[in-house]
Order: structure tokens, then C-alpha cells, then sequence
């Protein structure tokens, strides 16, 4: 039995989207960063960096959605969200996990919490346009790795580097140049919304389409 604490639309719903492909019984209680929920003392015990997601399993904590990604496709191998252990395709599965987690969820992180940085406009205004610039310089790299090795960033199985993908591409939806710009990547969005786990997990919540 795992326990996703987590809020609509953030980090959490890639690790949400997962337990849905993976069949998981889980429990979900909802973290309302808008009132502060995050920074609740009993929260914090289990997350003592004050984010979503925590995910219990078996009531122990655990952190970090990219780290959550891989122990759940590798605790469910008959979901097949991770390639074969020792297989080139895992070793690329891991490459694209990490480098999501090392690149476009920092970036993405200080373009919607610039306040992480600084409370000064100017500053702020700085870091919104180098944030752009990079999550747009990373969009055309994985648009032409789809274009040449898609349909999925491993190829013919899609796995969980792509539920955290659409993740992060649905966060620049009202970016001034979405992902949805770059032709591979909105026939791949188109790709993965008709997924049965995909609009699943947007009816549980609450979340509205994007175009
Ligand atoms: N490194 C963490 C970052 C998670 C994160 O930044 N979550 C955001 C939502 S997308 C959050 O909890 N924001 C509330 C806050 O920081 O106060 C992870 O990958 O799980």
C-alpha cells in the first residue's frame, strides 16, 4: 500500500501517473501549498524539505520525484515503466531521469518560485529570462532526440522518463514558447494524453486540459 501526498499538477503527478499504470492501491492525501501545508511541522517530519511529493511505502517517507520515478518502476516490473536491469535501454532510461531531474525541474523550480533567488523585481526579471531561454534550449534537444529516436524518448516503449516528461512540458503550457511548439513534442504530448492513465489521473486532480 503506498500513500502520495501531493498537490494537483505539481511534481507529484508524475509519481501519481505511475501508480495509475502500475495498477497501485495507494492512498492519496493532498497537500495545500496555497495555505502552507507544506510547512506543517507533522508534514515536515516526513519531507524536511517542505515539497510534494512524499510517498509512504509501507509508512516509511520518501522523497524526491525522480528517485520515487525509478524505485516504483523497478519495485512493479510488470508495469513496464523500466527496461530490463542491465540493458543499454536502462542505462539510457536512467540518463534521461537524471538529466530531467538536473535540468528542466531546477530550471522550471525558479521560474515559478523566483523567490528561491531574490525578492528583487529586476533580479527576478533576470532569472525569468535565463530560466526561458534554457527550458527552450532543452525543449529543441529532446525535440529532435524524438524526432530521430521516438515515439517515446526509449523508443517503441514508452516508460518513466515519459510520464516525467509530460510533466514538465505540461508546466510550460503558459510559457511564452510551450513545448507544445516543437513539432515531435506535441505529437508526442498528443501521444501520451490519450493514455487511460493520463486521463485518469487529470479526473482525480481535478486538473484541466491542456490544448
Ligand atoms: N526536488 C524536489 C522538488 C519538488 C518541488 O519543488 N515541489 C514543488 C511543487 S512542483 C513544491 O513542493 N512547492 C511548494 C514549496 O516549495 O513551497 C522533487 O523532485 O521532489
Amino acid at each position: 500500500m503506498y500513500t502520495l501526498y501531493y498537490s494537483p499538477g505539481t511534481a507529484s503527478m508524475c509519481v501519481h501517473q505511475a501508480l495509475i499504470e502500475i495498477d497501485a492501491k495507494y492512498h492519496l492525501v493532498l497537500v495545500d501549498l496555497q495555505a502552507g501545508g507544506q510547512r506543517d511541522p507533522a508534514y515536515l517530519r516526513l519531507n524536511p524539505g517542505g515539497h510534494v511529493p512524499t510517498l509512504l511505502i509501507d509508512d516509511t517517507p520518501f522523497t524526491e520525484t525522480a528517485a520515487l520515478m525509478m524505485t516504483l518502476s523497478t519495485r512493479h516490473p510488470e508495469a513496464g515503466l523500466a527496461p530490463a536491469e542491465n540493458s543499454s535501454s536502462r542505462a539510457a532510461w536512467y540518463q534521461w531521469i537524471v538529466y530531467f531531474a538536473n535540468t528542466l525541474q531546477p530550471a522550471f523550480r525558479l521560474w515559478f518560485y523566483p523567490t528561491d533567488i531574490s525578492d528583487d523585481a529586476n533580479t527576478q526579471a533576470v532569472l525569468a529570462s535565463a530560466m526561458q531561454r534554457k527550458i527552450e534550449t532543452i525543449w529543441s534537444r529532446i525535440d529532435a532526440h524524438l524526432q530521430a529516436h521516438g515515439p517515446y524518448m526509449l523508443g517503441a516503449q514508452i516508460s518513466a522518463a515519459d510520464l516525467m516528461l509530460i510533466m514538465l512540458m505540461r508546466w510550460s503550457r503558459n510559457m511564452p514558447k510551450p513545448a507544445t511548439d516543437w513539432s515531435a513534442l506535441r505529437q508526442y504530448a498528443a501521444r501520451i494524453k490519450a493514455r487511460p492513465s493520463w486521463q485518469e489521473l487529470c479526473v482525480r486532480e481535478g486538473l484541466i486540459e491542456w490544448a
